[in-house]
């Protein structure tokens, strides 16, 4: 959580001095509700994460230097400066590249725990995440209906931060409650205080569970607040100074230090080691990086949308 909190921060200082190209899109306050499925996926499940869940990646294996090689364009990252920022992963082994945000990852999660299916695994979990504003699209409600008829277990992380980019949740859904979703398709829900990292790994760990154990898909709403612009080229200007006064508005970093002083699980000065130490490694990797080549088009063997087998047999024809 500290780890995708630091890097972050980097991430955003590089943004602004022109040192990223695209857009950086940061998980500032869902670290705890993102970690927490990345914790309790395994070897061999799937996971599909989205913009916000840096925390989550790195618990599921992502690595510092493959997030500041993606970010950075260099040609030593895992998309050797194809694509950027959040649009990076390892299919081959269960780490998907995300597709977009709004939902489409849902299917594409769903297609996977098929195919294993398919191949005779069992104990699997395929587990992605979705805003509240992506609840509203076609692909979510197609993608829980398949899951919730086909009984895969697809745990489906649904992080509440009161806002889809400018529009806050009054413009975005007419539900009570979103857990409602869940009752509409067939899945089981549960909900949870995003910002708690102790509620967050009991309540999607037993998702989890729940979905291994072969009890179908399942649903978890995190209420929390999103603590950053929906980039870092936005000013998130328009968020109502009402909300970080909310139970859901705190920053979950912040809390989970707190609860570890107060239970005396770790100093404060054990604390500022941790960020000194994560900030040092950080620091000296983004150098690296930085030094590192970036693709010369003229020089590659591939090409944006296509591989060197495509591009030989589309231009013999
Ligand atoms: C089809 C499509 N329309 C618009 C966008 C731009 N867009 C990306 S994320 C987003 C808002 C998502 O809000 P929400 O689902 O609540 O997630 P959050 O950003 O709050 O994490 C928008 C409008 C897009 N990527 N694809």
């Amino acid at each position: 959580m500290l780890m995708a909190r630091l890097l972050e921060e980097k991430l955003a200082s590089l943004y602004r001095a022109g040192l990223i190209k695209g857009g950086v899109f940061l998980g500032r306050g869902q670290e705890a509700f993102s970690v927490s499925l990345g914790l309790h996926l395994r070897k061999g499940d799937l996971y599909a994460p989205l913009i916000r869940d840096q925390a989550g990646r790195m618990a599921f294996g992502d690595t510092v230097l493959d997030t500041l090689r993606t970010y950075i364009g260099s040609q030593l990252g895992p998309m050797r400066g194809r694509d950027g920022n959040i649009h990076r992963g390892t299919p081959g082994c269960g780490y998907y590249a995300m597709i977009s945000h709004l939902g489409a990852m849902i299917s594409v999660v769903v297609g996977g725990l098929m195919a294993k299916r398919l191949q005779g695994e069992v104990g699997i979990v395929g587990g992605t995440c979705i805003g509240e504003g992506g609840t509203s699209t076609g692909a979510f409600h197609e993608g829980i209906n398949v899951a919730a008829v086909e009984k895969v277990p697809l745990v489906l992380l649904v992080a509440n931060n009161q806002y889809a980019y400018s529009t806050p949740v009054s413009r975005q859904f007419a539900c009570r409650n979103l857990l409602d979703k869940a009752v509409g398709y067939g899945l089981k829900g549960h909900k949870v205080d995003g910002t708690n990292l102790e509620d967050c790994l009991h309540v999607v760990g037993e998702a989890v569970r729940a979905a291994r154990e072969g009890r179908g898909p399942q649903l978890v709403v995190g209420t929390l607040l999103r603590l950053a612009g929906h980039g870092e080229h936005d000013d998130a200007s328009y968020v109502d100074p009402l909300h970080y006064q909310a139970s859901y508005g705190g920053d979950c970093i912040r809390l989970a230090e707190r609860t570890l002083t107060e239970r005396s699980w770790l100093s404060q000065e054990e604390l500022m080691e941790w960020r000194r130490e994560i900030s040092l490694e950080v620091e000296l990797l983004s150098a690296k990086v930085l030094r590192e080549p970036v693709p010369d088009p003229s020089e590659e063997d591939w090409s944006a949308i296509s591989n060197v087998e495509l591009r030989d047999s589309y231009s013999e024809r």
